[in-house]
């Protein structure tokens, strides 16, 4: 017998891909990175249309609605600009009390976080590598890998995002590909 009580999702998370309805997508290109890479002469000689990352997004409630939760994937492209890898523009959560998981989906990558002291630290990304970013704790992932890396990300929908402050002071170490490694460079 047909139980009507059961339901279909109304979203479906497969491999890297989100579909459902509130989830939305946007795309970042190089020109979106204006000032973030610490190459500019690099940067300035590529293509502003290189796509570097897209994200998509379920949005169910409105944002700043506390005791909500968003849900993303973040997929990122293999690349450099210079020595330094694509990675995200990274932010602050503008409410400090808000924390995030990040969780490895596929490829290889590097969490790059730096807290309010400027302290800089960074952890490995792989498929089912399981990451918490503490509240005040600023986050950037970079793809250090050949193929796509991409992460999903759970946070609160009042966490609010800071890029201001990381594109006027950036992270105090970048992540350069040093003779084929991946090396937190101080800056
Ligand atoms: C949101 C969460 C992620 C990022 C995404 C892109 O709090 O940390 O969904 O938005 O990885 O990074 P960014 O720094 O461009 O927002
Ligand atoms: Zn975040």
């Amino acid at each position: 017998m047909n139980d009507k009580r059961i339901y279909e999702s109304p979203l479906l998370f497969i491999k890297d891909s989100l579909i459902g309805e509130n989830v939305k997508r946007s795309l970042k290109t190089l020109a979106d990175l204006q000032g973030v890479f610490r190459n500019c002469e690099a940067y300035e000689q590529m293509s502003p249309d290189t796509l570097l990352y897209e994200v998509t997004c379920h949005m169910p409630v409105e944002e700043g609605t506390i005791g909500g939760l968003y849900f993303g994937i973040t997929k990122i492209y293999p690349g450099k600009v210079g020595g330094e890898y694509f990675m995200t523009k990274g932010h602050f959560h503008t409410n400090m009390d808000c924390g995030e998981y990040y969780w490895g989906i596929e490829g290889e990558g590097r969490l790059i976080m730096m807290d309010q002291t400027r302290k800089v630290w960074s952890e490995q990304v792989f498929p089912g590598s399981l990451h918490y970013i503490p509240g005040g704790v600023a986050h950037r992932v970079a793809n250090i890998g050949n193929s796509v890396l991409s992460f999903a990300a759970c946070w609160p929908s009042n966490a609010g995002h800071n890029y201001q402050v990381i594109l006027e002071n950036g992270f105090s170490a970048s992540l350069q590909c040093v003779n084929g490694t991946p090396q937190l460079i101080e800056i």
